[in-house]
């Protein structure tokens, strides 16, 4: 899965692909290296990081996705918190929704159940602006698993069958440097919940951490995380770095096959 992020602010690549025909380049490169989804946000979901209005993260997403659903063989997913963005982004041509509250805010769960697209359900401890300043768990790997099956359970209450579902624990969203190295390393114990694992761990600070390089500069970190992701039954990886990720995991594959 590709990132393509339409906000000033985000975190490894601020800006860049606001000017829709540079995103619909970047969009199509990342294809050509072997993206399979193109992940498209248009709020940044970094830690303090200001909400954006509805409206506003509606005109940056939604003419990306309608350029990029008809113009390229992949689907678009949408990275999104709020019913409305999900309801405009699928009416635009989206097939996915991704969002890190897991349908926890007012109406998302409803209206993902009435658009009918598959859902990516992420952990987070807390809210963006406040997620990193002092996350605490017992066993973390138990509680991002517990959240994320009983969220599960909700979507199906709300009319999401299981088979419709990803989930994801959410790397850097309120863990600390030890609780995102306990849930890689116990990575594993998520796909007992059943739907196909996700994870994003590109570029994150938690690299930054083990490496002491800057976010530009990660790109190695997060190609050895993804590896070790998929080798703990990761079946989605989320990523900036497309190329590299998929000749890595080209070579994980390969090996897991024998
Ligand atoms: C800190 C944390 C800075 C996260 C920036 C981010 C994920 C996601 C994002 C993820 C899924 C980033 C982000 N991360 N959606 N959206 N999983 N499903 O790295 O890990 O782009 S935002």
């Amino acid at each position: 899965m590709g990132i393509l992020n339409i906000t000033p602010d985000s975190f490894s690549d601020g800006g860049d692909f606001l000017c829709p025909d540079h995103a619909i380049r970047h969009a199509a490169a990342m294809v050509e290296q072997g993206a399979a989804i193109i992940d498209i946000g248009g709020e940044s979901t970094r830690p303090g990081a200001e909400p954006v209005t509805t409206a506003e993260e509606i005109r940056r997403v939604v003419p990306v996705i309608e350029t990029l659903a008809r113009r390229l063989p992949v689907p678009i997913s949408i990275d999104t918190s709020k019913p409305e963005v999900m309801r405009a982004a699928a009416a635009a041509g989206a097939g996915l929704i991704n969002d890190v509250y897991a349908l926890r805010l007012d109406g998302a769960l409803t209206a993902a159940a009435e658009i009918g697209l598959p859902v990516c359900l992420m952990h987070m401890q807390g809210t963006p602006r406040t997620m990193q300043a002092d996350p605490r768990y017992g066993d973390v790997v138990a509680e991002v698993a517990g959240f994320l099956g009983a969220r599960v359970d909700a979507c199906e209450m709300a009319g999401i069958p299981r088979t419709r579902l990803l989930v994801d624990p959410g790397f850097g969203f309120g863990k600390t440097l030890t609780h995102n190295l306990a849930l890689l390393s116990g990575l594993a114990r998520l796909t007992g919940l059943g739907p196909p694992v996700l994870v994003g761990l590109s570029r994150k600070g938690m690299l930054g951490r083990l490496t002491g390089r800057e976010v530009g500069d990660r790109v190695a970190a997060g190609v050895a995380a993804a590896v070790l992701a998929v080798e703990r039954g990761a079946a989605l990886v989320r990523t900036h770095d497309v190329a590299a990720t998929v000749d890595a995991l080209s070579v994980a594959d390969a090996v897991g096959r024998v």
